[in-house]
C-alpha cells in the first residue's frame, strides 16, 4: 500500500483540530457539572467521558477517510481491542495525553496522533487545544509549531541550537508516571536524586539546571523539540503516548532513544540512529535529548550523545 504522507499529516492536522474542539467541549462540560473521572489501573491512572468520546471521534473520521489503514489508540487497546504495531500503515493516537491535567484543568493537555509506516513513525501531529499549540512533522520535512502569537509555521528548534557543556546546564523533563510501587518509586527517586543533586553531598549528583513535569509526555518530547527543554526521560509510556512525539523530536534535530542497553549498543554504531532498533516505540523506556549546537571542543552531535551517556549513568532502569 502506498501511503501520501504529505495528504496524512494534513488530515492528521484536520482530525487534531476536531478533537481539540471535542477537548475543549468536555472540559466545559466537566466544569458545569464537577464530573468525576474513573480510574484505570490506579488513583494516579485517570480516564474521563472526554477521552472516550474523543477516541471515538478521531477513530470515526480515520476509518472514514482511510478505511485500510490501522488504528492503536489508548482507550480502545484499554477496553480490550489490542492491536500490535505492524507494518501495515497505522494511526497511533492518544485521544487525551494528559489526563490529569485536564481532569484538574491545568493547561498541558493535548490530543497526539502519530502514524508510522514499516513500524517506524513518520507522522506527528500534537494539538494542545487549551493553549493552542500545534505541533507537526513529517518524516524528512522538519517539525513546526503554530501558536496564537506566530500563527505562521515556525520550524523547530525555535532558536539556533546552543551548546550544552554539562547537565549543570540542562532542564530536564521527568515525570512520577503512574506505577507508584515501592521498587519503581524507589529507583526513580534515586535516579532523580542523582540527576538533580549537589556532588559535593550527593554521590554522583550531576546538579541539573532544573527539573519540570509537564504531566504529557507528547508535550514533554515537544518542548525538547522547541529546544527550551535539554532533555526528558520516562519509563512507562506507552507507543501512543510517544508516536507523534518521537517523529515531531527527531524531526527537530533530537536523538531518541529507548532503553540504556539499547542506547548503548546503538551509541557504539558509526550511523546509529539508522540501527536503533524500531523496538524504541514501544519499548515503555524513553530518552530523548535535545539539537545541541557544535562547540570549539566537541560537535553538537557528540554533545547529545555524551549528555544520553551521563544520564543513563545516573539511571536505574527498571522492567514494565
Ligand atoms: C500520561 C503521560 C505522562 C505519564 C503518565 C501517563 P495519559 O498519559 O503522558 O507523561 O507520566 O503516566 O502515561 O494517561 O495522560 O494519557
Amino acid at each position: 500500500m502506498t501511503v501520501d504522507l504529505a495528504e496524512v499529516l494534513e488530515f492528521a492536522i484536520e482530525v487534531a483540530k476536531a478533537a481539540g474542539t471535542e477537548i475543549v467541549k468536555g472540559s466545559e462540560a466537566r466544569l458545569a457539572s464537577s464530573a468525576g473521572a474513573d480510574e484505570k489501573k490506579n488513583t494516579a491512572d485517570l480516564v474521563t467521558e472526554t477521552d472516550q468520546s474523543t477516541e471515538r471521534l478521531v477513530r470515526k473520521l480515520i476509518a472514514e477517510k482511510y478505511p485500510d489503514h490501522k488504528f492503536i489508540g489508548e482507550e480502545s487497546y484499554a477496553a480490550g481491542d489490542i492491536e500490535p504495531v505492524t507494518g501495515a500503515p497505522t494511526w497511533i493516537i492518544d485521544p487525551i495525553d494528559g489526563t490529569t491535567n485536564f481532569v484538574k484543568g491545568f493547561q498541558f493537555v493535548c490530543i497526539s496522533i502519530g502514524f508510522t509506516v514499516d513500524a517506524e513513525p513518520a507522522v506527528g501531529v500534537i494539538y494542545a487545544p487549551f493553549m493552542g499549540y500545534l505541533y507537526t512533522a513529517r518524516k524528512g520535512n522538519g517539525s513546526y509549531l503554530t501558536t496564537p502569537l506566530h500563527p505562521e509555521p515556525r520550524k523547530l528548534p525555535l532558536a539556533p541550537p546552543t551548546t550544552l557543556p554539562s547537565l549543570r546546564g540542562a532542564l530536564l523533563a521527568l515525570e512520577w508516571g503512574s506505577d507508584r510501587s515501592k521498587d519503581v518509586v524507589e529507583k526513580k527517586s534515586r535516579s532523580f536524586a542523582r540527576l538533580m543533586g549537589d556532588p559535593e553531598s550527593v554521590e554522583g549528583g550531576l546538579m541539573a539546571l532544573g527539573a519540570r513535569s509537564l504531566g504529557s509526555s507528547a508535550l514533554n518530547f515537544s518542548h525538547v523539540a522547541m529546544g527550551c527543554l535539554d532533555a526528558y526521560w520516562e519509563i512507562g509510556c506507552w507507543a501512543w503516548d510517544v508516536c507523534a512525539g518521537i517523529v515531531i523530536a527527531r524531526e527537530a534535530g533530537c536523538i531518541v532513544v529507548g532503553s540504556s542497553a539499547e542506547a548503548r549498543s546503538a551509541l557504539m554504531l558509526p550511523n546509529f540512529e539508522e540501527h536503533v532498533p524500531s523496538t524504541v516505540l514501544t519499548g515503555r523506556k524513553y530518552l530523548v535529548v535535545r539539537k545541541i549546537g557544535d562547540s570549539a571542543e566537541e560537535s553538537g552531535r557528540d554533545a547529545q550523545i555524551r549528555t544520553i551517556r551521563q544520564m543513563y549513568d545516573a539511571i536505574e532502569e527498571w522492567d514494565v
